[in-house]
């Protein structure tokens, strides 16, 4: 194949050259492309997605560059059912992931990529996740068979020859993506392939490599995100002592001009992309943002935990994002991006439920058919996703790019809980802070698959995202909190935005109040003397939250601080419980907090 004379011209990386014949050989398409990465390679993908129905392009008047599409009804989350950890030991994936013999998993993945891509054109997608050149950077090469894949690679990374060049001759992440739905002579194909019966989402830790199969649909099929920049990711941070977490990056200026920055890991679905871009409702407060997903951190010479953001676009849910919720999301997605399974207008616009308070009166629903207010089924689904290139967004920060990162003072988690967790904490130190990280749950969303408003443990909004065994990880945590002592190490919160009152009501506004949270962590890492003491942190003393202008009763104040000892004993019955699952696995320190938290109760 042609593709050949092309691909040594690009590049003099042996085993790259190497891995891509073999791809090619295995699963057989009838033409290879090499992404350049260009503007007029993206809008050819995107004029040939048109043509073969696949996009509907959006209004030029109202959303240039942008398009439509929906997936097929059974290829609309991630499936963690189907994700896989094939490390060579199965307590090295650890109780929290699914695993399978690496060489079983391959023998039987590579038995599905025979022949895959019959009919269908191969793209080899080099891209890097963080900016290019940075020495925090990664380089992966995605082949994909998804003309989809690659029109979404080229807004949530810098891919193309810039990658291959950043390259050189180093270390690269195989990534194999097929849709699973080779094409006969003749045959015709659908909008959205993806397999009906095999759908395999697999990562080879030590060799890192990931392979994923049957699914075109987001974190399945988007292998920069979170196979690569979480579950790999991961990995080589315990290597190498950096860290890979689910977390946004903002930065946060107070009216006198002094900035800080800080790290937030939600479970998913749980307003992360919200609060990354937050539009303060405190005046003079600025927020500006880094990163709306994921966060790569490092200690440097001086003591200071910088992050990277690794991603180029926003991948963000739609229901519910509005000019009230999040105009700044609003405005990133005004031009240029892609809208899957959202609804579509009659003059070729978008719609979701949330994006206003009546709909119109007339769309094409995320299924392809027409729908009228009157139907009992939602217009968008509740996973339907914005794909934007992050520079469109008005607040991004003016560091978002610095391959240095940004200096983290302070580390928040954040859980869906109705109930027992207050509106904000502070943990006692570092190794309390790990605690309350690993402690974390929340109540599911419709990211994931399974059980909506069920509760489940999702330690460091990591539990779908980490590469390894996860009591080895709380044990990474403890250990770079040891090796990095002093003023620099920052403090670590826990917010919960939606504590709900007898009445079943929210108790907190959420949105852009969270401004106010902010700003008492703000002055917490400051060093200001505003907290109080309870068994299960630090809280903000009496009127030191600034509620100025915000209608809130006395009695829902009570309730949102609220520390109920018997619902934390139960709690602490409960994590004993889940931490139990890790065994030998789990580190000391973890149950040391476990037992003082229980002591703090008595
Ligand atoms: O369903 C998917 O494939 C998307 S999942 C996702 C996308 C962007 C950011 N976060 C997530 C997540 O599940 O955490
Ligand atoms: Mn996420």
């Amino acid at each position: 194949m042609r593709f050949n004379e092309d691909l040594i011209k690009w590049t003099k990386h042996s085993s790259l050259i190497h891995w891509i014949q073999e791809m090619v050989k295995l699963c057989r398409p009838d033409q290879v492309h090499l992404c350049d990465g260009s503007q007029e390679e993206h809008e050819s993908v995107c004029a040939q997605m048109v043509r073969s129905g696949t996009f509907i392009p959006l209004n030029e008047q109202k959303r240039p560059g942008s398009f439509w599409c929906h997936s097929d009804p059974n290829d609309v989350a991630r499936v963690e059912d189907a994700t896989f950890i094939c490390s060579k030991r199965k307590e090295d994936a650890g109780p929290t992931n699914n695993w399978k013999d690496p060489e079983e998993m391959k023998k039987m993945l590579l038995g599905l990529f025979s022949g895959c891509m019959r009919g269908r054109t191969l793209y080899v997608i080099p891209f890097s996740m963080g900016p290019l050149g940075s020495p925090s950077s990664r380089i992966g090469v995605q082949v994909t068979d998804s003309p989809y894949v690659v029109a979404s690679m080229y807004i949530m990374t810098r891919m193309g020859r810039s990658a291959l060049k950043a390259l050189g001759e180093e270390n690269f992440v195989p990534c194999l993506h097929s849709v699973g739905v080779p094409l006969e002579p003749g045959q015709k194909d659908v909008s959205w392939p993806c397999s009906s019966t095999h759908k395999y989402i697999v990562h080879f830790p030590e060799e890192r490599s990931i392979m994923s199969y049957g699914s075109g649909y987001g974190g399945n099929a988007l292998l920069g995100k979170k196979c690569l920049a979480l579950r790999i990711a991961s990995v080589i941070g315990r290597d190498e002592g950096w860290l890979a977490e689910h977390m946004l990056i903002l930065g946060l200026t107070s009216p006198q001009g002094e900035k800080k920055y800080f790290a937030a890991a939600f479970p998913s679905a749980c307003g992360k992309t919200n609060l990354a871009m937050l539009k303060s409702e405190l005046p003079g407060w600025k927020f500006e943002c880094v990163g709306d997903d994921i966060a790569w951190m490092r200690f440097d010479q001086d003591g200071s935990l910088r992050a990277i953001n690794p991603e180029a676009g926003f991948f963000g849910v739609a229901p519910g994002t509005s000019f009230k919720s999040n105009p700044n999301a609003m405005l990133a997605i005004a031009k240029n991006s892609i809208f899957t399974n959202v609804a579509l207008t009659l003059d070729h616009d978008v719609w979701w439920e949330g994006m206003t308070d009546t709909p119109p009166a007339q769309l094409t629903s995320w299924l392809g058919k027409p729908w009228t207010p009157n139907d009992q089924t939602k217009a968008a689904h509740p996973n339907a996703r914005f794909t934007a290139p992050a520079k469109q967004c008005p607040v991004m920060d003016p560091a978002w790019e610095d391959p240095k990162g940004v200096p983290i003072s302070g580390l928040i988690f954040g859980g869906r809980r109705s109930s027992v967790t207050p509106l904000v904490c502070e943990s006692f130190n570092w190794e309390h802070g790990v605690f309350l990280g690993a402690s974390l749950s929340s109540e599911i969303t419709a990211a994931a698959a399974g059980e909506i408003g069920k509760q489940r443990h999702d330690p460091f909004a990591m539990l779908p995202f980490c590469g390894y065994n996860m009591g080895d990880y709380f044990a990474h945590w403890l250990e770079l909190g040891k090796k990095h002592p002093g003023p620099k190490l920052p403090k670590i919160f826990y917010v919960n935005w939606f504590r709900k009152g007898t009445d079943g009501k929210f108790l907190w506004p959420g949105f852009g109040e969270n401004a106010r949270v902010l700003k008492w962590i703000f002055e917490r890492v400051k060093g200001q003397d505003n907290a109080d003491v309870t068994p299960i942190g630090l809280i903000p003393k009496k009127d030191a939250l600034d509620f100025s202008g915000l209608k809130l009763s006395q009695e829902a104040l009570q309730e949102l601080f609220d520390v109920k000892p018997e619902e934390w004993r139960k709690e602490v019955e409960d994590l004993r419980k889940y931490f139990s699952i890790f065994k030998d696995r789990l580190p000391s320190g973890i149950t040391d907090q476990l037992s003082q938290l229980e002591s703090r109760l008595k």
